[in-house]
């Protein structure tokens, strides 16, 4: 098949009607890359008989070895469809859908069940008509109108590790293609992909993939696939109204604030409405939502042998047989429903009467596909083979019908019977939305996320965008950089020649030559040109040719990824770049001007240079460089201020870390630069450089951070790297158990003890409770009490839970509260502001109030006297002043001074001058603890008392450089008393477990079993799928045991299971660190150190040592000396 010239896919551009931006998406392994082929091959780029077997768009090495793909990859498609536009009705040309579903029939059916050889020739145009671009050169009937469309398309990659990429597609992308294999039915990446495509109101065509297994593999009869398919789309339907419920709550409960903030302004007197109104949710028509083969929305395909079908295929053959209305039978095609042999009539599940007919869709559809498979593949067959094909009415070569290979006899048949790429592209074109259509509502949506009916759009930006109007200004999204090698660039690549221009050079060559040799001959003086010379200087221009290339090779430019949604972007035009944290109330800030550098066409690794790009289609733009470091908003220069466009994807949390240092210490430079390209080209990955000078990268998995290795290695920084192991966080928190024996590990590992001259600075209160506090400045100028306090369970959940809101309460409230009282302090201590902050501050208070009553009495109350959440202000750690004034003000904000206030402050240095100091050591306690200076979680620290002791009443300058001083040492002393104090609890470290989703046949369960457990997993959850021979298997297994988890397990099982990793949570190992044996008995089954059992401590020891922390170790463990006892 030819490939499309380039020209055509320009030209396709500017016609926004027939210009699709689709992606597929699904569980990792689901088919995806797979499925692509076929849509490639249909446009030449690959051949037809590699087509599911290369993976083409899994270009990167890695992808192919691993067999999963890593890195997106964007194509653009043609597409040509003929319509059949019956002579005596142009009508039907209204009625376009299904018009273009009766031309896109299959050639004919298999077998009729009812006798064994009818076939249907009612349809005559065969797909091949169809067919994209094959057959440009076809006689076609005369009524048939020829329709050319643009499909840019997305290959997403399935492994959670790079759900990042999910988001980044489907914000580009207006129509998605979600793919589930038959087999293992809705995974927890099906269910991510439908929820992320809801969110960004992507409307998804659903694929039903690898159905061929159900056939080969499980050996499902038709009747027995056709319920299994049946749930399948019902779990799918499950969830997506899940999420319209979801929408349609929330609409409700916003609905309902909003009319309670009115009646409020009005003094509601209508009680009984509310009453009503309260249990009243509106009923919304959810039809269009789900998946339901009559409505089209349904492909079921084998990617692997190259078909797929939509049932309204059948519709058309079986229409005319049984002598019946397309549209109606196309209906009933799925369902109950089933035909009368009787009356030749479609009868329900009412008309049956007890009669065991088969429904429609196995009697008309499935059976068809199964004969085939069962004449190729199952009982091979040659002679009922040809019989079918042809009553098919297929062609195929005789060469073909004698291959051994009955997989490729089974392509090639399908290939003619139901093409993939024809049904595919077909369902693409008639069911997911154009750029236009899908702009009017995707972009209100985009514009004004929390507004149930978006504003009438005002400005020009606006309108541009909601219309996708070429003829407006530019806006267009960058929604990642994508790095490519620089010899990849149109402008960088050597012209390959075709056989034409080939010739053609070598006959100018030759021409050269004769006309050089006669001139010779003819002794003419002037410009003289030798054949040797010739020769030269052809031999110089491909040196010259090949040094260029040379020098460009290993090198990388970005380009932006980007979607343009206004506008036409011009080369040279120059562009406003707005950053993700660009604000319009303040124009100026992330905001730079580019000037476009050039912009491609992408199709795989190739780009294709284009002059200028028209609003709806999907593009790369050079020239963002420095500009744009991961997303960012392009905006034209005319247009005053911008919008941000920048949306929030479901990245998964980067939680494997590792150190990097370049083998070759000199080369830290290009690590560096490297680290810099890896960072602007992986949105999901985290490039930080530590305290220590350590290059650390954060990565969101295992198989994600040998990515990022294999491209810092190979692309951007190409010099050997060495990694350190992985480093993997842990939380420290402490339970209220009975308190152990403090040991003396315990006591050293506690740097808290401050002691001076003997005397305990920081020491345990011997009047207070548990976890009390005394602590005392080294300078003995302030002295405080604080007590620690586990946070109960129901209040440490919400705090976890809830902690996005906590940042952006914290965040919103930390530039006023700076202005206010520079200690940032008083979170939550009622500052009443307006507006917004003060919405949000009362719903936080509302929430924490009954969380805090039912904490204990201590805690009744105190929600109001929160000082600061930890670590880094934001955390799931407390500080509460327990005081009784109000401690975070500063002097001068004072007004109401109380008693207590007032005693302590002498005219000099008062307690306020020291809550910047006491939040400080708070948020560095909190942030490393004492166990091995992990951040803690869910501790609170009540801090009870602060007094200024008499010494440091002085006033003047005097008193005011003691103060800071006294600052200064209040950190360290609360910082230490509030390890301490956490010693004083029963300490525990935390683990960041994964939660682990396998499936697997029956053979292989204990083995996966055994992996699990001996990497300390726990299993959930386990159950067995219904109708198919798998198990689903969920688990928690500790991030540290993971390392090799997916490898170990795929080489136990022989790559029968493999597993999908995503960060849950902490989990408290219930084991104290400190714990050696006491007793006799443990003493004489565990050995002294017991360091075997105690997993707490190994762990606390790996993190101390990575650290350079004290190790409590016994180096030398047996000090004997060697001895031989026989002596010769
Ligand atoms: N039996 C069968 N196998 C299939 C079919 N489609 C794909 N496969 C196989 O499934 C495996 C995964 O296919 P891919 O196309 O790489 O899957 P993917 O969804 O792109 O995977 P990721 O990109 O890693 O998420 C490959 O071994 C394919 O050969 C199908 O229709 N039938
Ligand atoms: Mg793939």
């Amino acid at each position: 098949m030819p490939s499309i010239p380039e020209a055509e896919l320009i030209r396709l551009q500017a016609n926004q009607a027939h210009v699709r931006n689709i992606c597929i998406l699904a569980h990792v392994d689901h088919g995806k890359t797979t499925l692509s082929d076929s849509l490639l091959a249909s446009n030449g780029i690959i051949s037809s008989k590699l087509a599911g077997k290369v993976r083409f768009l899994d270009s990167r090495a890695d992808e192919q070895e691993r067999g999963i793909t890593m890195e997106s990859s964007a194509i653009s498609l043609y597409f040509k469809i003929r319509r059949r536009v019956a002579a005596a009705s142009i009508a039907a040309a209204a009625n376009k859908a299904a018009a273009a579903s009766a031309t896109a029939v299959p050639s004919g059916n298999v077998t009729d069940q009812s006798n064994d050889t009818t076939t249907t020739t009612t349809t005559t145009t065969a797909a091949k008509e169809e067919d994209s671009a094959a057959n440009s050169g076809t006689s076609t009937p005369a009524e048939s109108v020829a329709e050319e469309y643009l499909i840019n398309l997305i290959d997403s990659p399935g492994h959670v590790d790079f759900s990042g990429e999910v988001s980044t597609a489907s914000r580009l992308c207006d129509g998605a293609l979600v793919l589930v294999d038959a087999v293992e039915g809705v995974c927890t990446q099906t269910h991510t992909v439908l929820r992320q495509a809801w969110k960004e109101s992507v409307r998804p065509v659903l694929v039903i993939n690898k159905i061929d297994r159900l056939i080969t593999e499980l050996q499902f009869t038709p009747l027995e696939a056709y319920i299994h398919l049946n749930k399948i789309l019902e779990q799918v339907n499950a969830v997506m109204g899940t999420f319209f419920s979801e929408n349609v709550l929330e609409e409700d409960y916003r609905k309902k604030a909003e009319k309670k903030k009115d009646q409020e302004g009005k003094e509601s007197t209508t009680g009984l409405e509310d009453m009503f109104s309260d249990w009243h949710v509106e009923t919304q028509d959810d039809s269009h939502i789900y998946f339901h083969p009559s409505q089209g929305n349904v492909i079921f395909a084998s990617a692997i042998d190259g078909w797929a079908f939509r049932v309204d295929q059948f519709a058309a053959i079986y229409a005319q047989k049984l002598g019946m209305k397309e549209g109606v039978l196309r209906k009933c095609l799925w369902g109950d429903f089933y035909l009368d042999p009787k009356t030749k009539r479609v009868i329900g599940y009412k008309g049956l009467k007890g009669r065991a007919l088969k429904p429609l869709a196995i009697h008309l559809v499935l059976d068809n596909v199964w004969k085939v498979y069962d004449v190729v593949v199952c009982n091979p067959d040659k002679e009922m083979t040809e019989k079918v094909v042809k009553s098919l009415n297929l062609k195929v070569l005789p060469r073909d019908m004698r291959s051994k290979d009955t997989r490729a006899v089974l392509t090639t048949i399908f290939s003619q019977w139901l093409p993939l790429s024809t049904c595919v592209l077909l369902a693409v074109v008639e069911q997911l939305p154009s750029p236009a259509a899908a702009q009017k509502i995707r972009m209100p949506k985009m514009l004004h996320p929390f507004e149930t009916t978006p504003p009438e759009p005002t400005e020009d930006w606006e309108k541009g965008m909601i219309d996708c109007d070429p003829t407006s200004g530019v806006v267009a999204y960058v929604s990642k950089m994508v790095s490519v090698p620089l010899d990849v660039l149109p402008k960088n690549k050597r012209k390959t020649l075709s056989a034409e221009e080939m010739r053609q050079r070598g006959r100018a060559q030759r021409e050269q030559m004769v006309a050089a040799a006669k001139s010779a001959e003819l002794g003419e003086v002037g410009v003289h040109l030798d054949v040797d010379e010739v020769v030269a200087n052809r031999l110089q221009k491909e040196a010259e040719e090949k040094a260029a290339a040379d020098e460009l090779e290993g090198k990388e430019a970005l380009i932006g990824f980007s979607r343009i949604y206004s506008g036409t972007v011009r080369v040279g035009q120059k562009l406003k770049v707005l950053g993700p944290k660009y604000d319009p109330a303040n124009p100026t800030q992330h905001c730079s001007e580019v000037t476009v550098d050039s912009l491609f066409m992408i199709m795989g690794r190739d780009l294709i240079g284009l002059d200028q790009v028209p609003a709806g289609n999907v593009f790369g733009i050079g020239g963002l460089e420095g500009h744009v470091l991961k997303y960012g908003t392009l905006w034209s220069a005319e247009w005053e201020g911008g919008q941000n466009l920048v949306g929030k994807g479901l990245e998964t949390a980067p939680i494997v870390r590792v150190a990097l240092e370049p083998e070759d210490p000199s080369q830290m430079a290009q690590l560096v630069r490297g680290l810099q390209l890896l960072n602007q080209a992986d949105p999901s990955v985290q490039v930080l450089t530590q305290e220590t000078g350590e290059h650390v990268i954060l990565t969101s998995g295992e198989v994600h951070l040998q990515r990022c290795m294999a491209d810092l290695r190979e692309r951007f920084a190409r010099i050997e790297i060495s990694m350190s192991e992985p480093i993997v966080p842990f939380r420290e928190t402490a339970v209220d158990a009975p308190a152990q024996i403090v040991t003396s590990s315990a006591m050293a590992v506690n740097e808290a003890q401050g002691r001076d001259q003997g005397e305990k600075l920081i020491a345990k209160s011997e009047t207070g409770a548990r976890g009390t506090i005394v602590a005392t400045t080294p300078n003995r100028h302030v002295r405080f009490v604080v007590r620690t306090v586990p946070i109960p369970e129901d209040l440490k959940k919400y705090l976890l839970d809830h902690a996005e809101q906590i940042q952006s309460y914290v965040e919103d409230n930390g530039g006023s509260s700076n202005t206010k009282n520079n200690s940032g302090a008083a979170v939550l201590m009622g500052e009443v502001e307006t507006g917004e902050k003060a919405k949000a501050q009362k719903k936080l208070l509302d929430e924490l109030t009954p969380l805090f009553a039912q904490a204990g009495e201590d805690w009744k109350g105190r929600e109001k006297d929160i000082l600061a959440f930890g670590p880094r202000r934001v955390g799931p750690n407390l500080l509460i002043n327990q005081l009784g004034f109000d401690f975070s003000r500063n002097r001068g904000n004072n007004s109401n001074t109380t008693d207590a206030e007032e005693s302590s402050s002498n005219g000099g240095i008062t307690v306020q001058d020291m809550a910047e100091s006491i939040q400080t050591g708070f948020q560095i306690a909190t942030n490393g603890g004492p166990l091995c200076s992990e951040p803690m979680l869910g501790m609170a620290f009540f801090l009870q008392e602060i007094e200024i002791l008499e010494s440091s009443q002085e006033v003047g300058g005097e008193g005011r450089s003691k103060m800071a001083v006294s600052s200064g040492q209040v950190i360290t002393s609360m910082r230490d008393a509030c390890r301490l104090g956490f010693l004083e609890w029963s300490p525990r470290l935390m683990l960041a477990m994964y939660s682990c989703d396998i499936q697997t046949t029956a053979e292989v369960l204990g083995k996966v079993y055994a992996v699990i457990a001996r990497r300390k997993g726990k299993i959930l959850h386990e159950e067995m799928k219904e109708g198919t021979p798998f198990f689903s298997i969920q688990a928690l297994l500790p991030v540290v045991e993971s390392f090799g988890f997916s490898d170990d397990i795929r080489k136990r099982t022989s790559g029968a299971a493999s597993p999908q990793l995503i960060f849950s949570h902490f989990e408290v190992l219930d084991m104290d660190p400190f714990w050696v044996p006491n007793t006799v008995e443990e003493l004489e089954d565990l050995g002294e150190k017991a360091d075997r059992e105690n997993v707490a401590k190994k762990y606390m020891d790996v993190v101390r040592k990575r650290k350079g922390l004290f190790v409590e170790q016994k180096i030398v463990e047996h000090a004997e000396k060697q001895r031989t006892l026989r002596k010769n």
